[in-house]
């Protein structure tokens, strides 16, 4: 069988990209070898100079991701900065940004890009979006990050009261997930 490697410390991540290619015959085989995740406007440039730094030191084609949840009301905050935001103030911290506003300025997007790499090759990138409304309170407890407060459109559920199966059918890493399982 195929292998790729999945070049993230995310389980979440891993999860549900295991269950997306479950359908077809390619394994997804973690790999947490840390990569420098750079300031930048876009996600494609982040997973850009993360799959470069990557290349450098291993052999085997793999894929990398960048995501990010960006609310319309803080223009698109916190976007590229979604990881440290979540680290420092975490979806309380989020929550309280947004406290008193209702439901039309709640509207966020996650967005995830993939870059697919081979030795000696140059990066592919896969895109996918999610549109959806930050909750008013945490609610669930499956998943990770963001997904206790993000509610997909067509979906009164946050992801985190999904099984992964079912948020792979809304979220953005599902959408780019079909992309790149598509490609192969
Ligand atoms: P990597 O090792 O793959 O980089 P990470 O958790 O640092 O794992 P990102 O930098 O791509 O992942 O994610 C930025 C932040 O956005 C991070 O805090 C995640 O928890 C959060 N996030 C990304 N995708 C999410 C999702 O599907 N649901 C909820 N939160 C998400």
């Amino acid at each position: 069988m195929k292998k790729i490697y999945f070049i993230t410390g995310n389980k979440g991540k891993i999860l549900e990209a295991r269950n997306k290619f479950s359908t077809v015959d390619i394994e997804i085989v973690q790999k947490n070898l840390g990569y420098p995740e750079i300031q930048a406007d876009k996600l494609e440039d982040v997973a850009g100079f993360g799959v470069k730094h990557i290349q450098e030191r291993f052999n085997e084609p793999f894929i990398l991701e960048d995501a990010g949840l960006f609310i319309d009301v803080l223009n698109g905050f916190p976007g590229v900065y979604s990881s440290y935001v979540f680290h420092t103030v975490g979806c309380d911290g989020v929550l309280k940004l947004l406290k008193g506003f209702n439901d039309d300025k709640r509207r966020a997007c996650f967005r995830s890009v993939f870059a697919y790499m081979e030795p000696r090759g140059k990066p592919l990138f896969f895109t996918g979006e999610c549109y959806g409304k930050i909750s008013t309170k945490m609610l669930g407890d499956h998943g990770f990050g963001y997904d206790p407060i993000f509610i997909p459109d067509s979906s009164s559920k946050t992801f985190a009261q999904m099984e992964t199966e079912e948020k792979n059918c809304f979220s953005h890493r599902g959408r780019s997930l079909n992309k790149l399982i598509e490609f192969f």
